[in-house]
């Protein structure tokens, strides 16, 4: 399979934790390689229109809340397979159902504080990826 990009964000929680370093070891590991990084402290409104998706759900405005608490770390990983892969990597939703070994499980408090995003499809990464970097910004990772 051709390589693909997907979206990543480290949550607040995770950041405040400190454990930047150990999660981008488990994406490299896994075969993942960062091909555009940076840390920024989110705006309200770059939160809601973010998860704009989920504008209607109950837990919308703790949502947002939670990810304008701190800054995150965003971030484009590149592999075979990344989506799916980074979801694997990432672990279930709820860190209660979360695999062990999955950062879900190892770094979440709760279904609210649970420490990554990852994008679910090839188009919502295309999305999510172009809302938060330039094409300029994405480097080759070709040597
Ligand atoms: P994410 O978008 O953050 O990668 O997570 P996900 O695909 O696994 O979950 P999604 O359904 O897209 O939900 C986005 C985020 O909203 C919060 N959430 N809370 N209290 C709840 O029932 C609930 N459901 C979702 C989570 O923080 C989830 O990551
Ligand atoms: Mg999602």
């Amino acid at each position: 399979m051709a390589l693909e990009r997907t979206f990543s964000i480290i949550k607040p929680d995770a950041v405040a934790k400190n454990v930047i370093g150990a999660i981008y070891n488990r994406f490299e590991t896994a075969g993942l390689r960062i091909v555009a990084s940076k840390m920024v402290h989110l705006s309200q409104e770059q939160a809601e229109g973010f998860y704009a998706e989920h504008k209607a759900r109950p837990f919308f405005n703790a949502l947002v809340s939670f990810m304008i608490s701190g800054p995150v770390m965003v971030q484009v990983l590149e592999g075979e397979n990344a989506v799916l892969k980074n979801r694997e990597i990432m672990g279930a939703t709820n860190p209660a159902e979360a695999l062990a070994g999955t950062l879900r499980a190892d770094y979440a408090a709760s279904i609210d504080e649970n420490a990554v995003h990852g994008s679910d499809a090839a188009a919502s990464a295309a999305r999510e990826i172009a809302y938060f970097f330039t094409e300029a910004e994405l480097c080759a990772r070709t040597r």
